[in-house]
C-alpha cells in the first residue's frame, strides 16, 4: 500500500505529478482525488511551474473510480454528482484553464474518469501498451469528469457513442488512429520523450501557450465573429509581452531566444 497516493515532483520548471496507487491501478479514493486536487491546484498557481505532466505508477494510468468504495446495498444511495462537483470537475477544470500547459502521459490502462483525466491534458501521450476505456456503462453510469466533453469533440460523434455505450477497450494505437492521442512511445521510451517535451515546452513562451489554451478552450461553442474577437484580445495582451520582444529579437538576430514566461 503507497503512503502517498499522489507524489509531487518539480525539476526545471517542470512540475510532475504521479497517481500513486498502483495495487489498484490508480483507482481514484477520497484520499487520491483530495491529493490530486490538491497538486493540481498547487502547479496551476505557481508561476515558477512552466509546464506540468500528469502520469502514474506501476502498470496502468488510472483505472476510475474506486469502486471498492462503492457499498454493494446501502440505504444512504451514494451521492455520485456530488463526488463529481467536491473533487472531479474543479480538478478538471484546473487542469484545462490553467496558464500553462499540462501533459498527461498514458502509461497503461485508462479506465472511466481515469479515461477522462487523461483526455483533460493538453498533450496526451500513451505508451504502446496503453489503453483507454469508457468503463461507465459497464456498470450503470453516464461518462463524467469530461468524458463527454472531449470525447466527441477528439473523435466525432459516431465514435464518441460508440465507445461510451459500448464500452469497448481501445489500444493505444487505435486511439492515436482515433486523434485522441498525441503520440504513442515504446513503454520504456514514455516517461524520458514525456520529460523532454515538458521541459522544451517548459522553456516556451508560457503566455503564448495561456492564451492558445483560452482561444482553443471551447472554441467550437463560439461564433466565428466571437472567436476573431478573442484572438484579437490575446494577441494585444501577448504583443506586450517581454518573450514577444525576446521571440522578434532573437529570430532577427539569428540566435536561440531565451523566454522567460513574462
Ligand atoms: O460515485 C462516483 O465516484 C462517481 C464517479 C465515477 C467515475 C468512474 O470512474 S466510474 C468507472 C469506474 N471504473 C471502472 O469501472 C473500471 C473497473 N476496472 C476494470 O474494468 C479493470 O480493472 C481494468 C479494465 C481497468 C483493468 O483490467 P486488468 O485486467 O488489467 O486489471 P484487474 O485485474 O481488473 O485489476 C487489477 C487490480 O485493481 C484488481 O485488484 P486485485 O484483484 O489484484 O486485488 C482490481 O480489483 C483492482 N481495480 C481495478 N479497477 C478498480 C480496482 N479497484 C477498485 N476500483 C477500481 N475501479
Amino acid at each position: 500500500m503507497s503512503d502517498n497516493p499522489v507524489l509531487y515532483q518539480v525539476q526545471g520548471g517542470v512540475a510532475t505529478i504521479t497517481l500513486n496507487r498502483p495495487e489498484v491501478l490508480n483507482a481514484l479514493n477520497d484520499a487520491l482525488m483530495n491529493a490530486l486536487g490538491a497538486a493540481v491546484s498547487k502547479a496551476a498557481n505557481d508561476e515558477a511551474i512552466r509546464a506540468v505532466m500528469i502520469t502514474a505508477s506501476g502498470r496502468g494510468f488510472s483505472a476510475g473510480a474506486d469502486l471498492s468504495a462503492v457499498p454493494a446495498k446501502s440505504d444512504k444511495p451514494r451521492d455520485s454528482g456530488g463526488t463529481l462537483r467536491e473533487r472531479y470537475n474543479p480538478m478538471i477544470s484546473t487542469i484545462r484553464a490553467m496558464p500553462k500547459p499540462v501533459i498527461t502521459v498514458v502509461n497503461g490502462v485508462a479506465a472511466g474518469a481515469g479515461m477522462s483525466i487523461a483526455l483533460s491534458g493538453d498533450i496526451v501521450l500513451a505508451g504502446a501498451s496503453a489503453s483507454f476505456l469508457q468503463a461507465f456503462a459497464k456498470i450503470g453510469l453516464v461518462p463524467d469528469a469530461g468524458s463527454t466533453y472531449f470525447l466527441p469533440r477528439y473523435v466525432g460523434e459516431v465514435r464518441a457513442r460508440a465507445l461510451a455505450m459500448l464500452a469497448d477497450r481501445i489500444d493505444a494505437a487505435t486511439a492515436l488512429s482515433y486523434g485522441m492521442v498525441w503520440k504513442v512511445f515504446p513503454d520504456d521510451q514514455l516517461q524520458a520523450e514525456a520529460t523532454k517535451l515538458a521541459t522544451h515546452m517548459a522553456n516556451m513562451p508560457t503566455r503564448s501557450y495561456a492564451a492558445i489554451k483560452q482561444a482553443l478552450n471551447g472554441s467550437l461553442d463560439r461564433t466565428l465573429a466571437d472567436q476573431l474577437e478573442l484572438e484579437a484580445n490575446l494577441q494585444t495582451e501577448l504583443g506586450r509581452t517581454e518573450d514577444f520582444r525576446e521571440g522578434v529579437s532573437a529570430f532577427l538576430q539569428k540566435r536561440a531566444p531565451n523566454f522567460k514566461g513574462r
